[in-house]
């Protein structure tokens, strides 16, 4: 479309906010971008985008944009310079470092938004692996590391993503997630309510277990809301009395090893215990095991909920036991396992070693968490900063003033080191304590085909797009910062045969889609290609031994752990995603009417004995810390849950709350979920 003097064009492309990667439709007039809309004609998104993924648009026009590259000057002022002079600056002083105090004194953090930009997710990782250094930490044990420890304890094999058959299933349970607003938890819901109410439809049955009457909840057929942090209770008396009555014994006695051992795990378990401990009716719980027993499989997904809690690995054990015993993983009408498009088109012809790479020895300072991964976790960042074992930091699309426990001594720590250099699209408030802020392209400017994620997709398929608009103001793309860092420092990121002054992003991204189901032109003309909507057995057939292990000790001694452990007293901090923004990113975007708010959740009962109103003005204390924010009354909440968003800044920091010293010593993961507090009005 032509107007005079300027030129509107209309662009097909998709979101890389979340990963459900949303297809698009972006107007710009020139160098501006007019609107964005979900874009009708593609398959998998049909038409939805969400409030984030139209504020593309907003994001690449932010007034606090990240330009170019910016140095911090002898008196303390972060100043703008040119690239070269910035990353000359920042090499010698990274090779200073290891130089002085070895390899491991450069760290590296890449979180949520590296792993939306391909090329420089994957050529970033190729930069750390120069590196060769072992303080390697992702977002991964902030929010998840109970998913993969159980895949690889139960399957042999880390990256396995269950993902319910929305075709077939007809008893879907979702716990602890709700995917109408955060669009999945290690797999994707694009057009969540559309998806939801399918699985809810022509008698099927959804229930979500969750302390709040969340989004999702409200498109349930049944809610069950326990108390905070019990859900691992209620999850061993269902595996115990399927294991009685509903199993698929012929299954598990040919597909599966531990079922003597998962029965004494969960037998000091009962019905009476539930109640007591998740507050929940008899009624409601023999409700769901009547459900279980009606149908023949049943499809049962976990989120943050659950993973940040205390009893995370427990309760995804358990999960993963209940699912099986009902031989319903990898198996029609139950859960499927994306095996990929791109990167892992092999995966099912391979025999997997443990996927979980385990670093050996625990990062000095804090010897008590464990090394898994290939990273440290990242509740060590700080001691490892404290202790001197950590004096250089390069962090890629991750906010962790935002993210991590403890924001006020993290930036004490943050303030101390010799480098800080960040790559981000946004001044945050890390980049307000970078030695070196590198202004990088926002998802408009570059092309992408998911590399990483395509096995979070709703269908074994993926996507290509090319950018959108020019790179503006300075911005350069990761993977071209980090190959020039490389070249200053011997460390080979692009391969030796591509010429770095020329390539293209999309011979970058035929190169690393070289191996994919289909070729890279099909991907580039269609934009998106399913291969098929689904796909079953390839796990069963890989697995070791050719059976699932339902009982790995270390579980069953964490099982044993929480039945000697008093519940927690009192109110309970729960986390809750908010609609508009993604962790910390698009918090401050559009309009301020239209932004969420760090509102906290309170039951109007709970509010009503602390004298507390609605809208009004609220300290929330836990052992740890204290928070201030606005409380919000919410009879949809369960009495003495206390729903806190994350990613807001300052006085309304929830990871104040946190304790890193706190952690899941399987995993190190630090517990965000069924903290207790306390609550106090505050003077408006
Ligand atoms: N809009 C938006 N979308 C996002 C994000 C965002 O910030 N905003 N973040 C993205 C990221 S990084 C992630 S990891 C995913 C997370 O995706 P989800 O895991 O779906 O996250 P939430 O939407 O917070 O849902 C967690 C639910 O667990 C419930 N809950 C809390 N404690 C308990 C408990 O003890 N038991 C049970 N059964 N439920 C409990 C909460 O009430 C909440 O409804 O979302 C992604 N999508
Ligand atoms: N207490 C508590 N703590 C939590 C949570 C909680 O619920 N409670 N949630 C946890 C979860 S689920 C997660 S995943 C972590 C998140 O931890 P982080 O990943 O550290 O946090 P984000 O805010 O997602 O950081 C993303 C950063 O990338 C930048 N960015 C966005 N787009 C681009 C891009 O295209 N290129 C580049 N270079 N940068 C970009 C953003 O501006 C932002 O600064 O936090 C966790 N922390
Ligand atoms: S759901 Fe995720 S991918 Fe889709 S528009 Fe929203 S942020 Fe973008
Ligand atoms: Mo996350």
């Amino acid at each position: 479309m032509w107007r005079w003097g300027c030129e509107v064009q209309e662009q097909r492309t998709f979101c890389r906010i979340c990963s459900a990667a949303c297809a698009l439709v972006v107007t710009t007039d020139g160098e501006r971008v007019v609107s964005v809309r979900g874009d009708v004609d593609d398959a998998t998104s049909r038409g939805y985008a969400c409030s984030k993924g139209r504020s593309v648009g907003a994001l690449h026009h932010h007034p606090r944009r990240l330009d170019g590259a910016s140095l911090r000057d002898a008196g303390g002022t972060l100043t703008p310079v040119g690239w070269d002079e910035c990353l000359d600056d920042l090499a010698e002083r990274i090779a200073g470092v290891q130089a002085a105090h070895g390899r491991d004194a450069v760290g590296v953090y890449m979180a949520t938004a590296s792993t939306f930009d391909s090329l420089g997710a994957r050529y970033g990782a190729r930069f750390a692996q120069g590196l060769a250094t072992r303080n390697r930490y992702s977002a991964v044990t902030l929010d998840s590391p109970s998913k993969p420890l159980v895949a690889e304890l139960m399957a042999g094999r880390g990256d396995l993503l269950p993902a319910v058959d929305l075709e077939r299933a007809t008893l879907s349970i979702f716990i602890g997630v709700n995917p109408v607003v955060s669009h999945g938890h290690f797999n994707a819901f694009p057009d969540p309510v559309t998806r939801i109410r399918h699985l809810a439809s022509e008698g099927r049955e959804v229930w979500v277990i969750d302390p709040r009457s969340t989004e999702t909840a409200q498109l349930a057929t049944w809610h069950l809301q326990p108390r905070p942090g019990t859900d691992w209770v209620l999850l061993a008396h269902l595996v115990r009395e399927i294991l009685s009555d509903g199993a698929e014994h012929g299954y598990l006695d040919g597909k599966a090893s531990g079922l003597d051992e998962l029965r004494r795990a969960v037998a000091p378990v009962d019905r009476a215990m539930v109640v007591d401990r998740t507050g929940l009716a008899e009624a409601e719980i023999d409700g769901l095991l009547a459900a279980l027993r009606r149908h023949e499989r049943v499809a049962a997904q976990t989120g943050t909920g659950v993973s940040m809690g205390v009893a995370a690995n427990v309760a995804e054990w358990l999960t993963w036991a209940l699912q099986i015993a009902k031989k319903s993983y990898d198996q029609p009408g139950g859960m499927w396992f994306n095996p990929g498009f791109v990167t892992c088109h092999d995966r099912r012809k391979v025999t997997p070693g443990p996927a979980v790479a385990d670093l050996g020895t625990p990062a000095p300072s804090r010897p008590d968490l464990p090394a898994r991964m290939g990273e440290f976790p990242s509740a060590a960042l700080v001691d490892q900063i404290e202790e001197g074992e950590v004096r250089a930091l390069i962090v890629f699309g991750g906010n962790p003033l935002s993210s991590f426990p403890e924001p006020e001594r993290l930036a004490a720590a943050l303030g101390s080191l010799e480098v800080l250099a960040v790559l981000d699209v946004i001044e945050t408030e890390t980049v307000e304590l970078a030695s070196h802020a590198l202004g990088c392209t926002d998802p408009l400017e570059r092309a992408d085909v998911p590399l990483l994620l395509d096995q979070f997709l709703p269908e074994v398929g993926s996507r290509y797009t090319p950018a959108v608009v020019a790179p503006s103001a300075g911005h350069r793309h990761a993977w071209q910062i980090f190959h020039d860092l490389g070249a200053r420092l011997d460390i080979e990121v692009l391969p030796a045969d591509v010429d770095p002054a020329t390539v293209t992003e999309d011979e970058l991204l035929a190169r690393l889609t070289a191996r994919a189901r289909r070729p890279f032109e099909e991907l580039r003309e269609k934009r998106l290609v399913v291969d098929e909507p689904s796909t079953f057995g390839w796990v069963e057939a890989s697995l070791p031994d050719g059976r699932w292990r339902l009982a790995p000790p270390d579980l069953v001694a964490q099982l044993e752990g929480l039945l000697e452990r008093a519940p927690d007293p009192g109110l309970l901090l729960i986390p809750r995603r908010q609609p508009r923004h993604m962790n910390s990113l698009l918090r401050d975007a559009g309009a301020s009417d239209r932004r969420d708010r760090p509102e906290v959740l309170v039951h109007p009962l709970d509010a009503a004995e602390l004298g507390l109103g609605d809208g009004q003005p609220v300290a929330v204390r836990s052992g740890h810390g204290h928070l201030h924010g606005v409380s919000r009354l919410d009879d949809g909440l369960r009495r003495g849950a206390v729903s806190v968003p994350h990613g807001w800044p300052g006085d309304a920091h929830v990871g104040r709350l946190i304790c890193g010293a706190e952690c899941d010593p399987l995993t190190g993961m630090v517990r965000s979920s069924g903290v207790p507090v306390t609550l106090e009005p505050l003077d408006a």
